[in-house]
């Protein structure tokens, strides 16, 4: 098993987040690879830390000045042992290998969890859609899909959004796909309402989240209600979980973007939800503009170099990271300890570094993973896909019901595969044994493919 971290660290020494993600997976699967020998003889964790192909290509685009613009485009097909690859694109600075490599990675886990037929996939961009206009973001997807078309279909590989990636990306992009294939297809999820969405789809990752958080606190008799929660970002994943946790009669206090956070001592409510959707979907705007219009509330901007995000740093009973990876590093954990914190629900994808999660298991925290947690999105996702092969659509209830049952299944799965493997209550191990073992008996059962 040390060997495989070694030979990833030799292989592609500069892929940190990558690494991160394969040694969680590593560490926890340890018992699982003592007791079934066959995993090794057939060298599975292996062949699932390649991916099963990568895809790199040049976006060319022209800016609203007439300036050619270059950026990288990718889309890594890491596994389809149980379905055709299935993850978000992702449009972002910082993006590259290592980040999309460590985001396939854990796809597959996560949407082995769902019990949906998914394998996964993850892919993106460079490209920041931060101040551009809609025009230029759109002939970026139209030159980003004139590549990408020819690697996806309904049955091969269907992205869907992620960061930078929300309805409007979505749109240009299906529109370019359908003029290039000639065909509408199933081949993208989380697509516009009026033209083959999922109803409960934009929801799904933040209300998913909080029915994870519910199951969670279930265990120990509790539920949300009265209890201060801690939210970062102001994005997809972050609005919806604001949006039920207010539902479910919880009090936010914290809302975050990349250049800062919002501290609203008396809690956001309906109307000042309303406001940051608006703020940040239509206007694009900045969310210390939200301390501007409700006075009672402090923005504090992020500093260069912070040592800690000083937004994990209130008293309050639950947190739920919905921003970024590692964005809760040791010390943001001490400080949610500090001010006895008792749940850590993950929206976003590895927000919490390997020290902070040691931290949160050996204070028995309640702390649900992003695979397990956020699978809600990719969920909908499987059931956007189903509804379109079936050239039908369900009900905001409908498509609502079964989500919660997704999310109470992953719950009671991660629990019983942390028990089945000795570990207590532990979330991490539960998600990454059960998810590994699915996948691992679908590829020993295809053969050396
Ligand atoms: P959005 O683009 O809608 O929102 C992202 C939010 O996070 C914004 O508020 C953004 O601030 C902030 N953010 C992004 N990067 C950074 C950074 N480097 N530092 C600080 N803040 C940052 O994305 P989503 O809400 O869709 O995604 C949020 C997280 O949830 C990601 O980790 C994603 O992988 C994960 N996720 C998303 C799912 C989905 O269905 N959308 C499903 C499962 C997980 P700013 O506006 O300044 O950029
Ligand atoms: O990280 C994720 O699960 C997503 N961005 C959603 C993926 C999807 O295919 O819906």
């Amino acid at each position: 098993m040390n060997s495989i971290i070694d030979y990833i660290k030799i292989r592609d020494p500069n892929e940190k987040e990558f690494h991160q993600a394969v040694f969680e997976v590593v560490e926890s699967i340890k018992p699982v690879i003592a007791k079934n020998p066959i995993y090794t003889s057939q060298k599975i964790l292996e062949r699932m830390i390649e991916p099963e192909r990568t895809i790199q290509f040049r976006v060319p685009w022209i800016d609203d000045q007439g300036e050619i613009q270059i950026n990288r485009g990718y889309r890594i097909q890491m596994n389809s042992a149980i379905g055709p690859y299935k993850g978000g694109l992702r449009f972002h600075p910082s993006v590259n290998l290592s980040i999309l490599k460590f985001l396939a990675f854990e796809q597959v886990f996560k949407n082995a969890l769902t019990t949906l037929p998914m394998g996964g996939g993850k892919g993106g961009s460079d490209f920041d859609p931060k101040g551009k206009s809609d025009r230029e973001v759109m002939r970026f997807c139209q030159s980003f899909m004139s590549e990408l078309y020819r690697h996806i279909g309904a049955d091969t590989d269907v992205p869907a959004g992620d960061i930078g990636v929300g309805a409007r990306e979505i749109g240009y992009l299906f529109g370019m796909y359908k003029k290039l294939n000639n065909e509408f297809t199933g081949v993208f999820t989380g697509k516009g309402l009026k033209w083959g969405g999922s109803l409960i789809r934009p929801e799904a990752t933040g209300y998913g989240n909080v029915y994870f958080a519910s199951e969670m606190l279930n265990t120990k008799k509790e539920t949300l209600e009265d209890k201060t929660c801690l939210v970062s970002g102001s994005g997809n994943v972050a609005q919806f979980t604001i949006e039920k946790i207010i539902e479910l009669k919880g009090k936010v206090i914290t809302v975050s973007d990349s250049s800062g956070y919002i501290y609203d001592p008396e809690g956001i409510n309906k109307e000042k939800l309303q406001f940051i959707k608006e703020l940040k979907n239509v206007k694009r705007g900045r969310i210390s503009e939200y301390a501007t219009k409700y006075p009672n509330a402090t923005f504090t901007q992020k500093k260069e170099n912070e040592t800690y995000n000083p937004l994990w740093d209130h008293k309050a009973d639950c947190a739920f990271p919905s921003a970024t990876q590692n964005e809760i590093n040791e010390q943001d954990a001490l400080n949610l300890i500090k001010n006895k914190v008792q749940l850590v629900s993950e929206g976003a994808n590895m927000p919490s570094t390997p020290e902070a999660v040691k931290i949160f298991l050996d204070n028995n925290l309640l702390y649900g993973p992003g695979k397990a947690a956020n699978a809600g999105g990719v969920s909908v996702s499987g059931l956007e896909m189903s509804q379109n092969s079936m050239r039908l659509s369900w009900d905001k209830n409908e498509v609502d019901r079964r989500l919660k049952d997704i999310m109470k299944n992953i719950h009671k799965t991660c629990l019983d595969a942390s028990k089945q493997y000795g570990y207590s209550n532990n979330y991490v191990a539960g998600a990454n044994i059960a998810g590994f073992t699915k996948v691992a008996d679908a590829m020993i059962d295809q053969g050396l493919v």
